[in-house]
């Protein structure tokens, strides 16, 4: 995360790209839609800007603003089942307030690394 305040290693915060769908918005089922997504975790926020591939732009720059975010709050992160995507290594992440995502890599270190980061958030931001 170029001009974060934090870290890059801060626990709380994590950017890359990644391959993002929404399947689900306040409960009802949508259209996939897989687009490359630069995304950002910041506290217990995710955050999705499209066409982002570059990994080198960030959302205060001025040419890019976030395309769409959820809360992680009260949400969970899990594995997606086979039946979700026929793609590898895919989270499904659901909020509280009704939306699934589904987030995917072809780079197994690094969606394993989202994995990890997406769980602490939960775990840390459970009570609030
Ligand atoms: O769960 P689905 O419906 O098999 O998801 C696939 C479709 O969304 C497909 O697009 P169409 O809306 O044109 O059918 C996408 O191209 C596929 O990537 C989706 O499946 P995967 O298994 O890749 O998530």
């Amino acid at each position: 995360c170029p001009s974060s305040p934090k870290p890059p290693t801060s626990p709380s915060e994590k950017c890359g790209v990644l391959n993002v769908t929404k399947i689900t918005e306040h409960g009802k089922k949508v259209r996939k839609n897989w687009t490359s997504s630069w995304t950002v975790l910041q506290g217990s926020t995710l955050l999705f800007a499209k066409g982002q591939g570059g990994g080198t732009s960030w959302f205060g720059g001025g040419q890019s603003k976030p395309e769409f975010t959820v809360d992680l709050r009260g949400g969970s992160v899990d594995w997606a089942s086979k039946d979700k995507s026929s793609k590898k290594h895919v989270i499904e992440v659901k909020t509280r307030q009704g939306t699934e995502l589904l987030i995917q890599s072809e780079n197994d270190v690094l969606i394993n690394d989202w994995y990890r980061a997406l769980q602490d958030t939960i775990s840390t931001h459970a009570w609030e």
